[in-house]
């Protein structure tokens, strides 16, 4: 059969992944969250598992280097690649994209600095509101930004909003509900139709059986 390569990334996704893909019998041939390896072979000798940095998953996917892959919705829209169709909603790692302010904050007028990891998302959101801004890119622990004046707002993630609390900081504007996708490379699509196909089904039994 026709080898499968499917990306995910370690941490809240893969926990999320890792039920579904059981579900529709693809099983890691050893735990992947206490091992080094960065390829996995599964129960089914057609597909292996790639774990990647989350932000290289749609790359992957684009340049076929993976057939398959999941990731946020956060990273798509940030690294806004083609070269892959985005087929299923897992509705797995469910969060927003926001800006978030510092709680005592007064609002300013004029240019603003933003910081977060999302340069491009912010860049978007803040002109299509027609406010003027500054970005600055940070890779982590953008809730400090504020507090230590470094910016005037950041985009950020936020779940509970349990994080940004504990720093001081409140919400402003949503940007955009965000969940986990399956991606899936559009040569791979075609060429391996009938294995992606069936893998693409099962994920859905899958979801439907978690409902
Ligand atoms: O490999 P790399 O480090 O780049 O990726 P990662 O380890 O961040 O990947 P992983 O597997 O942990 O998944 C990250 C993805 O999970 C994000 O891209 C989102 O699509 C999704 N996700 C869902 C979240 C959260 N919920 C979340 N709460 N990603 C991050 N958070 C962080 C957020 O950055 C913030 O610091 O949690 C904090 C906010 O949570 P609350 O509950 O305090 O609001
Ligand atoms: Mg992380």
């Amino acid at each position: 059969m026709t080898q499968i390569t499917l990306a995910l990334t370690k941490g809240r996704i893969l926990k999320e992944t890792l039920p579904l893909l059981r579900r529709a019998d693809i099983v890691p041939s050893e735990d992947i969250a206490s091992s080094r390896k960065l390829v996995f072979s599964t129960n089914q000798a057609h597909v292996r598992l790639l774990i990647l940095r989350g932000v290289d998953v749609p790359t992957y996917v684009q340049f076929g280097a993976a057939d398959l892959g999941v990731a946020g919705k956060d990273t798509l829209l940030e690294e806004g690649g083609d070269g892959y169709y985005e087929p299923i909603d897992l509705g797995i790692a469910k969060c927003r994209l926001m800006t978030a302010v510092s709680a005592d904050a007064q609002p300013k007028k004029g240019r603003i600095i933003v910081a977060t990891k999302y340069i491009n998302i912010a860049r978007q959101h803040y002109a299509q509101h027609g406010r003027q801004a500054e970005f600055i890119k940070l890779y982590g622990a953008m809730e400090l930004a504020p507090i230590l004046n470094l910016a005037d707002e950041i985009v950020d993630i936020v779940d509970t909003g349990n994080t940004l609390r504990a720093n001081g900081l409140v919400t402003r504007e949503h940007i955009a509900d965000v969940s986990s996708r399956v991606i899936v490379n559009r040569a791979a699509m075609k060429t391996k139709f009938a294995e992606i196909d069936s893998i693409l089904s099962a994920l859905r039994s899958a979801m439907e059986e978690c409902q």
